[in-house]
């Protein structure tokens, strides 16, 4: 059974590791990409592997599949469990945790504060712990889903000044994690040039996925300053990676 902190919550284990310059690795499942039960396997390797936390969601999922995907998961492994929610369908308190999105790289009002108003009974009620996240979504090459069904423009991926400029006024805004991310099954990762530039403009913990296949970007995202790595097609795909990337990651 790997170590995980059961003291600290969520985001404080993800700040307490970027004082202390020991970066996170979440990996990211979509259960409606796995076949049958394939995600309880990949949940234990992790568990094996000395992964932090499991993130759990999709853009095409289903309350359902969400809460069947999270009780099997309780079964199979001890590590925390957080929504990174695709809608508001997939709020659940069989979670430890959500990011509570806010897509501040984009001019959708839905995706700013509209589904917020109408998950906060939801959340209030879940139990869950809520870290509020700003999410900027990166041009990586290719319309990725969440591109797509946000209805918004990527933050150009020349453009770090733009890139640190967003980061700056989501924590003004109080938000507390930074989320870089060049969408699922990115042809490019979010750029080392723009990771370095908005933390050496913020404070706030920063979080880099979309398109790492290798535990040497890997350990390139940390190094350039992520604090939590997320990684889910790439697993998706071989499970070995699972150990190597949180090597990488963990020895930074
Ligand atoms: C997507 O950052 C995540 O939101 C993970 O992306 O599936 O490409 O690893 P990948």
């Amino acid at each position: 059974m790997s170590f995980h902190v059961s003291y600290m919550n969520v985001y404080e284990n993800i700040a307490a590791g970027k004082d202390a310059r020991k970066a996170k690795f979440a990996v990211l499942i979509d259960p409606e990409k796995h076949h049958g039960r394939g995600f309880a396997a990949t949940a234990r390797l992790a568990d094996e592997a000395g992964v932090d936390f499991l993130l759990i969601g999709g853009s095409l999922l289903s309350s359902d599949a969400m809460d069947n995907c999270l009780s099997i998961l309780r079964q199979e492994t001890s590590l925390p469990l957080v929504i990174f929610p695709g809608s508001t369908l997939q709020v659940n308190g069989k979670a430890d945790a959500i990011l509570l999105l806010s897509l501040i790289s984009g001019r959708n009002p839905d995706l700013l504060i509209g589904n917020h108003v109408i998950a906060a009974p939801y959340l209030r009620e879940s139990g869950l712990e809520i870290i509020p996240t700003a999410y900027m979504l990166i041009e990586s090459g290719i319309t990725t889903t969440a591109l797509y069904m946000s209805h918004t423009q990527p933050i150009p991926r020349l453009k770090d000044d733009i890139a640190a400029c967003t980061a700056m006024a989501g924590e003004m805004l109080g938000l507390k994690l930074i989320y870089l991310d060049a969408g699922s099954g990115a042809i490019e990762t979010v750029p080392e040039s723009m990771i370095r530039k908005v933390r050496d403009t913020i404070d706030a913990p920063i979080v880099a996925g979309g398109g790492i296949r290798s535990p040497e970007k890997a350990r390139a995202l940390v190094k350039a300053g992520a604090s939590l790595i997320v990684v889910g097609n790439a697993i998706e795909q071989n499970n070995n990676l699972i150990a190597k990337i949180a090597e990488a990651v963990h020895q930074v």
